[in-house]
């Protein structure tokens, strides 16, 4: 008899019989092509990916099915979470790959509050996870921009990082239990909610920030911690960063990890918030540098205001900070938070910016914004330099946008590939890192392919090979293809 072939025709039905009809999205139907946009445009809008399909599952089972069928059909699937991601992870240009959205996988499986442990599924919102910890009295401490979209599966994918690390850790730190889909579609059942599991290699921290390259997270077992009922926020005006960073050790010799949040903001960002926001900084004057910080506790009788006004007089005493302004109300807290989130917003009303997702060591964060910003003006002399944010744990947002009168694609194409290299340079020679907690998708290939210990990628390479020996899971992600890609053809900025 003879071998019955399979058509795409075929895929496209076993995926329908999985999900159902209304679980599915097909980009080439007329009908659906409106609906595909926001799974296949990429979060800032600068590419639109390509798919056969875009399923939905609502079942670890079904997710399971998924990768199984596609196995056999030979066909790649791409994971997807709430789709905010900055490197293009959960992307793809190839027609025939699926993507895979959890979306429908929402549910909240078990809170533990004696063990103070959450098991969800992985495309719960993450505010929804904070939500749900906190009327449970207790606290979920990843937080992000993207909070109101983005997805758990997504968030342990790229082990996310936030304003919160300082304190509580990366996304993996947060972490105790994984289940995850494998690429042979069966289902790793680590949804463990211990402290202490020394049983082997740790598996669920492979899953974590794999970016679905080695199978698709479905449920997580999450820390959750004591809520921050008690907490103080300021606003700092410094010199310098490195007067920023000696305000941050003096807060943590006095109040330990108490010190939740510490984020840099420049003038530049209080220019840019000022010039296209209703806000305004909570500092009057203008000064080079400003950080908002937060210190917390569970216990309420702990005296943080009257503390860290005693700490900030002898901080302005000293000459460590110019000037200081500390919340009265929640309002207030609120304010500061809002700032912090719409300097990233404003950046885009003042033309294409060139980014970097970067860290070093905290003590070296003023040498490399010393000699990044040298090194940008003598490739681009006009050049606005744009580093912000989680310096309280060595992670930058060191962006630079273009020069006034410069239009986008002539910035892009004179000055991104010159600038990247010269910064990248510059963080490797500070022993740091070209992606802090943005991940590497298909976007920071080159980089990995230039920086990333040999060793490291040859380890890599073979712990992909024996987790997806077809090259289905996420294909042509975090792992440079070998004798591909060189840093000479660049990579997209994120
Ligand atoms: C943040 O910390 C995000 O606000 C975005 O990681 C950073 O847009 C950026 O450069
Ligand atoms: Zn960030």
């Amino acid at each position: 008899m003879a071998k019955k072939t399979v058509t795409i025709d075929d895929l496209k039905k076993s995926l329908t019989l999985i999900v159902g009809k209304k679980q599915i999205l097909f980009p080439e139907r007329a009908e659906d092509n409106a609906l595909c946009q926001s799974y296949l445009e990429e979060s800032r809008g600068r590419s639109v990916g390509k798919a056969l399909a875009i399923v939905f599952p609502s079942s670890t089972e079904e997710v399971a099915q998924i990768v199984a069928t596609c196995r056999y059909h030979k066909t790649p699937v791409v994971p997807q979470g709430g789709n905010t991601g900055r490197c293009l992870g959960a992307q793809t240009d190839d027609e025939n790959a699926v993507i895979i959205n959890l979306k429908n996988m929402n549910k909240i499986r078990q809170l533990d509050s004696d063990n103070m442990t959450m098991t969800v599924e992985a495309g719960c919102i993450l505010q929804d996870l904070q939500d749900y910890a906190a009327k449970a009295d207790l606290f979920f401490p990843l937080s992000l921009g993207s909070e109101g979209s983005c997805q758990i599966g997504g968030n342990l994918a790229t082990n996310a990082g936030g304003i919160n690390v300082l304190r509580y850790g990366n996304a993996r730190e947060l972490t105790l239990g994984v289940e995850a889909v494998t690429a042979n579609g069966t289902v790793l059942n680590e949804l463990y909610g211990l402290r202490k599991n020394n049983t082997g290699y740790d598996l669920k921290s492979l899953f974590i920030g794999s970016e679905g390259t080695l199978g698709i997270i479905t449920a997580v077992t999450l820390k959750l911690f004591p809520p921050e009922i008690n907490n103080e926020h300021a606003f700092v005006a410094v010199k310098n960063i490195d007067d920023a960073v000696s305000c941050l050790r003096t807060l943590q010799r006095h109040f330990g990890n108490k010190i939740s949040t510490f984020e840099l903001i420049p003038q530049q960002a209080i220019a840019f918030l000022e010039k296209h926001s209703e806000l305004t900084c909570p500092i009057e004057n203008h000064h080079p540098w400003y950080v908002w910080y937060k210190i917390a506790d569970s216990n309420p009788a702990t005296p943080l205001f009257d503390e860290n006004l005693i700490i900030l007089d002898k901080l302005m005493a000293e000459g460590t900070v110019i000037t200081a302004t500390v919340a009265q109300n929640e309002s207030m807290k609120q304010y500061f938070a809002q700032i912090r989130e719409m300097i990233v917003e404003v950046q885009k009303c003042e033309g294409h910016s060139i980014k970097f997702d970067v860290s070093v060591p905290v003590s070296a964060i003023a040498n490399l914004v010393e000699k990044g910003n040298a090194a940008a003006k003598a490739i681009c002399p006009n050049i606005r330099p744009y580093p912000f944010g989680h310096i309280g744990d060595g992670n930058i947002h060191y962006n630079f946008n273009c020069p006034v009168g410069i239009d986008d694609a002539t910035y892009r194409l004179n000055y991104q590939e010159k600038l990247q290299q010269a910064i990248y340079d510059i963080i490797d020679g500070l022993d740091g890192s070209f992606s802090a907690e943005h991940g590497i998708g298909s976007q920071k290939l080159a980089e990995m392919k230039y920086y990333k210990d040999p060793i490291a990628l040859d380890l890599m390479r073979r712990i992909k090979h024996a987790f997806d020996p077809f090259y289905l899971m996420n294909p042509n992600k975090v792992i440079p293809p070998l004798a591909k890609k060189s840093r000479e053809e660049g990579s997209d900025n994120n």
